[in-house]
């Protein structure tokens, strides 16, 4: 099992890099991988365990975290109308997302990161995500709220960037950079060139 031993920090030059596509179908190595990682959400939030390994409970978790330099996420979390949202995906991508920006009012941390950080992280309000799941089928999830923060901050893993990039101290309201791979127009969700 996945512990904080295997989790990189600040400063590993493998959390600033661009991770890969992962081709598919997946290998039976990078299923596996990601089902670790699913796992140790799991085992993570689940209090007899987190206290047993010395686990830091976590909501997300990015492959760039544990070196592994695919695009595949994990995550573990309720959405908006309190129903589990527990994934492995392969190859997530933001296709839509909202022009209202939102944040959390306590900032964001990082199981990479081993200090506070202050400030807030200025975030799209709702997102729209493909993705392979685990499972091999094809997703596309609209996320909102806390959710669309996690996908968020996950995502950028995967792009090498980490969440303090973005944190504003005075202007939580600023905008953030539009994340690259946003394509499409639907409602008042807004493409970016
Ligand atoms: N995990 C964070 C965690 O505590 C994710 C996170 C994101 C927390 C946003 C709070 C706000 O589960 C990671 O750092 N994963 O990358
Ligand atoms: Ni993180």
């Amino acid at each position: 099992m996945l512990t904080m031993k295997d989790i990189v920090r600040e400063g590993h030059p493998t959390l600033r890099k661009i991770a890969e596509e992962v081709s598919m179908p997946p290998s039976q190595e990078e299923k596996e991988t990601l089902q670790k990682m699913v796992d140790f959400l799991i085992h993570s939030q689940d209090e007899e365990t987190a206290e047993k390994y010395g686990l830091r409970p976590g909501v997300g978790l990015a492959a760039p975290q544990i070196n592994v330099s695919k695009r595949m996420i994990a995550v573990r979390t309720t959405d908006h109308r309190d129903e589990l949202i527990e994934l492995g995906l392969f190859n997530p991508k933001i296709v839509s997302r909202s022009v209202e920006t939102t944040f959390l009012e306590s900032g964001e941390g990082c199981l990479s990161v081993d200090r506070e950080v202050k400030g807030v992280v200025p975030r799209y309000s709702r997102i729209k995500v493909k993705a392979t799941t685990l499972e091999g089928k094809e997703i596309s999830l609209r996320l909102k709220g806390f959710a669309a923060v996690v996908f968020q901050h996950e995502i950028d893993h995967l792009n090498g960037i980490m969440f303090y990039d973005r944190t504003v101290e005075n202007d939580p309201y600023k905008k953030p950079l539009p994340p690259k791979e946003v394509i499409n127009r639907s409602g008042n969700e807004s493409p970016v060139s």
